[in-house]
């Protein structure tokens, strides 16, 4: 660990201590040490350690010098673990409220056993904040006003919001005479599954008519910078959305600059350095030469040294010697060495889906008819459907008996036999894997369906071992087809139950079942993360929107960004097979 990410570690132990109440000297004695330690240099603190020097310097002493020589070559430190561990979420979430500091917090949980940030709003709105001692109306006042702005400013935002919020602006800006090219970079370019901020770029031959329409969109509550290239706004979703305009020759740098991410520009700019060529958001150049980098661009105007010009993306990559990199790959996971074999895969897109399977209607908590549901997915040009209603014991959900999926099994037959739509419809089940892992319905039942999910719903609290097994157990059933949401995770809501991901996966390969990239917007759930090195392995994926309404079915977009994120190409994913393929797979796996 670096000096500076042992500070960090040693402050919060700092404000761990003194949310328990631990007495101050011992507090301070962390925030003293941190600090001392930000003063040495990086090589002084390997010197100092190696030759056992630091407990003698003024600030560290025992105690604190073991523990920084455990972090400074370990990179991790028990004492600190389990401090972690040994206090609620709650209580260090609740730091983050601007104004709440350790010993408030502290105090209110001791007095009325407040262990989080819900627990807190609701005692500031019944008064009970006011009436404690050293408390007050305006100290209440504050930490709501605090737990308000956390939660419209704090927070990141689902992609699928921000893109709903970003299209028509793009759309708008495109649209103005004075702009030659625009687009919305970042994050959300990338597809990422949550989005900080937006970023949009655009070249225009003038630049304040462009400004003063992006400041006037609906839903912007605040201007937060307005200056002669940038603007930015906030709207009142809290969402923040950057503006720059930069000269048209330097677009596609600009471009390709602010999409990001980080760790693929940083290998970019390795990449061009070692080519004698210094790349950044204003162009590529010649690192030699004098004058900055943005003094060479603005000489060059998007030439290279050779003359050529740049004015797209697929161009800039060529100039490194590199195939064309979609955004969704930019993450600096090893796309830079594929372009340049020629070996990045053909992705998963849009137009390869043909159909979908985990669906609801409102035989369970769905929104839209069976008949309803095939329509949309009709209009999709879609040329198969699978319906997978909850199962019994997801009573919540009024998951169906075995005698109201009987009924529905035999409707499905009769609107196929009836061909009253184009689209094919497979009959299934999204069926709760128990606690102890056995599947809702009999194998009898199971057998009577063309396919079958099995979830996790409830009992979430088991732990990785007890989950895992549970889960693996349901893959192993002859009867399962899909595995639903592997972790059940609501992205910036709740964290997904504990499983040990390779284990199921490896589970899944074996049994040949599919895992599902669940697209709700929401859940996005197996991660795009562990999507590329299961596939290479063997692992079929399932697009599934989990629509609980016609409209959920748009999700698929949502879907096929994760997809596309975690290297997943038309052959790995089940959903872009047509109809005959999938039917044999089907059958063969029975
Ligand atoms: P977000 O907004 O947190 O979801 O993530 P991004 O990726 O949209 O990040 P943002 O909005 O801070 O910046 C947009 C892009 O600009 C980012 O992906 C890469 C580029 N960028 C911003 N700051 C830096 C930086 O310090 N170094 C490098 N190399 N690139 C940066
Ligand atoms: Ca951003
Ligand atoms: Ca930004
Ligand atoms: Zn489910």
């Amino acid at each position: 660990m670096t000096k500076n990410e042992i500070a960090d570690v040693l402050t919060e132990i700092g404000t761990l201590l003194e949310l328990q109440g631990e007495n101050p000297f011992k507090v301070r004695a962390y925030q003293t040490g941190a600090r001392a330690l930000e003063a040495i240099e990086e090589a002084e603190l390997a010197r100092l350690i190696a030759a056992d020097e630091l407990k003698a310097m003024k600030g560290f002493g025992e105690a604190l010098t073991q523990k920084i020589t455990e972090l400074h070559t370990t990179g991790r430190l028990g004492y600190y673990e389990k401090l972690t561990a040994s206090i609620a979420p709650g209580l260090v979430e609740m730091l983050q409220i601007p104004g709440l500091g350790p010993k408030k917090i502290k105090a209110v949980h001791d007095k009325l056993g407040i262990a989080s940030i819900a627990d807190l709003t609701a005692a500031c709105q019944e008064g009970r904040i006011a009436a404690l001692e050293g408390f007050g109306e305006k100290t209440q006042e504050k930490i709501l006003a605090g737990i308000r702005n956390r939660e419209a400013y704090g927070k990141r935002h689902l992609w699928w919001d921000a893109w709903e919020v970003s299209a028509p602006i793009v759309a708008g800006l495109r649209a103005l005479p004075q702009v030659k090219r625009a687009e919305a970079a970042g994050s959300l370019r990338r597809g990422m599954e949550t989005v900080g901020d937006l970023d949009f770029l655009v070249a225009a031959t003038e630049v304040a008519p462009v400004v003063e329409w992006f400041v006037t969109r609906p839903g912007v509550k605040e201007v937060t910078a307005r200056g002669e290239t940038k603007a930015s706004v906030r709207f009142e979703s809290g969402l923040q959305a950057d503006l720059r305009l930069v000269p048209e020759e330097q677009f596609v740098f600009a471009l390709h600059h602010f999409t990001g991410s980080k760790d693929h520009n940083v290998q970019m700019r390795q990449r061009a350095l070692a080519r004698g060529l210094s790349m950044s958001e204003w162009g590529l150049v010649p690192a030699e030469g004098e004058g900055t980098a943005k003094e060479k661009a603005e000489r060059l105007k998007g030439r290279m040294a050779d003359g050529r010009t740049i004015t797209t993306e697929g161009a800039l990559f060529a100039a490194l010697g590199l195939n064309f990199i979609t955004p969704e790959l930019r993450e600096g996971l090893g796309e830079i060495e594929a372009a340049e074999k020629g070996e990045l895969p053909r992705l998963v897109e849009p137009g390869d889906i043909r159909g979908v399977w985990h669906n609801h209607t409102t035989a369970s908590d769905g929104g839209n008819t069976l008949a309803e549901m095939v329509a949309a997915a009709e209009a999709q040009g879609w040329e198969y459907y699978g319906v997978a209603d909850h199962s019994k014991s997801s009573y919540q959900a009024n998951g169906l008996s075995e005698a109201r999926l009987l009924k529905q099994i035999e409707e499905i037959k009769a609107l196929n036999a009836a061909k009253r739509f184009k689209t094919h419809v497979f009959t299934g089940t999204e069926c709760d894997i128990l606690p102890d892992g056995r599947l809702d319905y009999d194998d009898a039942l199971l057998a009577k369906l063309d396919y079958v999910v099995v979830s996790v719903h409830n009992v979430f609290t088991q732990d990785e071992a007890t989950m895992t097994a549970r889960i693996i157990r349901a893959i192993e059933h002859p009867g399962a087809t899909m595995l639903g949401h592997l972790t059940g995770r609501l992205l910036l809501k709740r964290e997904g139950y504990r499983v040990d991901a390779a284990k199921i996966i490896d589970a899944a390969i074996a049994n040949r079942v599919v895992i599902e990239l669940n697209a709700n917007p929401l859940r996005l759930d197996m991660d795009w993360r562990l999507w590329r090195r299961a596939a290479e392995r063997g692992l079929l994926c399932a697009i599934n929107p989990d629509a609980h309404e016609t409209a959920g079915l748009e999700h698929v977009r949502a879907g096929i960004n994760a997809a596309r994120k975690g290297w997943l190409t038309k052959e790995s994913v089940l959903n872009t097979w047509p109809l005959p393929e999938v039917q044999r797979w089907l059958a063969k796996r029975k």
